[in-house]
């Protein structure tokens, strides 16, 4: 089954819920409601990687996330992982008994690996060009489908040379982070490109500026349908996680995805 992964921000300047579940119990209320809407995995996030987001210092973040993991981890009802490039944040989260880690920066930063070769959860690695506080000042590839590959193989290398199982990583390319519509639309339409690997695709498209481009730039309050669209194209294409703000509507799109699937 193609698996739904929600979308937990617990930082002040997140792109598009305004920083409402900063506090614990707010961003604990906000995960049951993901669950009760059918999320498989929950993905809690205290770095803003949106185009022109800062970054923000390891405490910050360990203060934002590490509790929130902690109390959502208590109640024991879902999968979660942690949105996250810092080691000592990734160890932490571990500590607390999180599920997966997901990595925008694909274990790039120093230390990530050797702690990713600590343990035996899944790792979601993907691909940006440049850094969120720049990266959409000028996107540009020779041939995006091929550099993107060719960035999943050195960093799978880089994965099992660090003595990281293969069977444990995920990839992702990384839909705006350094790319333009054109490039984030030859990536949807080429998804399944990306299945060479034999290694689960995660895609994150929910709300995008790509989404509002295509909408006559929809504010990201009215790019529900344009994401549920991108969400059933990536499905169709071979996507195995889809990772999301608003869970049940995309549930249900993925139901009719499945129902169809069966007799591909
Ligand atoms: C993603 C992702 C992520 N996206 C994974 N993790 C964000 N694995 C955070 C815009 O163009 O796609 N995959 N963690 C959020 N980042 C962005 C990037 C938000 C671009 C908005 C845009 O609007």
């Amino acid at each position: 089954m193609i698996q739904v992964m929600g979308i937990l921000n617990v930082t002040p300047d997140s792109f598009s819920d305004g920083g409402a579940f900063q506090s614990r119990g707010a961003a604990v209320q906000q995960a049951h409601r993901l669950i009760a809407e059918g999320a498989h995995i929950i993905d809690v996030g205290g770095e803003s990687t949106r185009p022109g987001a800062v970054e923000v210092s390891l405490q910050e973040e360990l203060d934002r996330v590490i509790p929130v993991i902690e109390a959502i981890k208590a109640t024991g009802q879902v999968r979660l992982s942690v949105d996250t490039s810092k080691a000592v944040v990734m160890e932490e989260a571990l500590k607390v008994g999180v599920d997966m880690i997901n990595d925008v920066r694909a274990l790039q930063e120093p230390g990530t690996l050797q702690v990713c070769a600590t343990t035996s959860v899944p790792i979601c690695l993907m691909h940006m060009q440049g850094q969120p506080s720049s990266m959409q000042k000028l996107p540009g590839y020779t041939d995006v489908i091929k550099e993107v590959s060719d960035f999943f193989k050195q960093r799978i290398e880089a994965c099992q040379t660090m003595g990281i199982h293969r069977d444990r990583l995920l990839l992702d390319p990384g839909f705006g982070f350094g790319k333009t519509l054109a490039h984030n639309l030859e990536l949807l339409a080429k998804l399944d490109r990306f299945k060479s690997f034999d290694l689960p695709l995660l895609i994150g498209i929910s709300r995008k500026s790509m989404i509002g481009s295509l909408l006559d730039d929809a504010p990201v309050g009215k790019r529900l349908n344009g994401s549920l669209s991108a969400a059933v194209v990536a499905a169709m294409k071979g996507s195995d996680i889809i990772r999301v703000h608003d869970v049940k509507e995309t549930v249900e799109a993925l139901r009719i995805v499945e129902g169809v699937k069966q007799y591909e």
